[in-house]
């Protein structure tokens, strides 16, 4: 599973980085705009939901599970101090895909416990994409994560580079979520490609 997260940072608007991200073949896609008004955030939502749905992709909305609501996107990703999962459980359904940061086993456990479907584990490494970033958790973090045998996916975000893929999965984890390793490469299509090619 690979999961693409666009980015602030990069010189495409948001909905045209999911249009890229779409035709270079990415089907998970979450859309993390941080720096817009609310309803700026919620136009690029209702478009990027269209974009998805015409490729049978799945879009993620990040933080807010009104924007996922109203837009008709899969589902959301909460961060640590976002909305309660079990609040926006109640709010989007038992289809909605909610999924659940967490940086420790303790963490990790209670997104189990909340009913989150998957949980973005992390960050692996440093990196300059998200602002007050946990500790950094490498193999070590990870595999005690990973001992805990959760029955929902763990998807390894943070700083990850191609050359990591293999290794980050053979410690036991489901996925890799990546940010600007994707969308803030020149050839957005030849990143993807070195990404997925060591996903099975
Ligand atoms: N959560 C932990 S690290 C991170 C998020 C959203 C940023 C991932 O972005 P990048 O550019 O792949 O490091
Ligand atoms: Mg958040």
């Amino acid at each position: 599973m690979l999961q693409c997260l666009t980015w602030d940072g990069s010189p495409f608007t948001h909905t045209e980085q999911v249009r890229l991200l779409l035709d270079a073949g990415a089907n998970w896609i979450q859309l993390r705009q941080k720096k817009a008004a609310q309803s700026e955030k919620l136009q690029t939502a209702i478009e990027a939901a269209k974009l998805c749905k015409e490729c049978n992709a799945t879009l993620i909305i990040n933080d807010s599970p009104e924007i996922c609501l109203e837009s008709g996107a899969n589902g959301v990703h909460l961060g640590l101090s976002d909305y309660p999962a079990i609040e926006a459980r109640k709010m989007l359904g038992k289809d909605a895909i909610i999924g659940g940061t967490a940086n420790t086993p303790e963490q990790a456990k209670q997104r189990e416990i909340e009913g989150c479907d998957y949980i973005g584990l992390g960050p692996w490494r440093a990196t300059q994409t998200k602002e007050n970033l946990s500790e950094i958790l490498g193999e070590a973090g990870i595999k005690k994560v990973v001992s805990l045998n959760l029955k929902i996916p763990l998807i390894a975000i943070g700083g990850i580079v191609p050359e990591d893929v293999k290794r980050i999965l053979s410690l036991g984890v489901q996925g890799i979520a990546v940010s600007s390793g994707i969308v803030g490469a020149k050839d957005l299509k030849q990143a993807i490609l070195r990404f997925s090619k060591n996903i099975a």
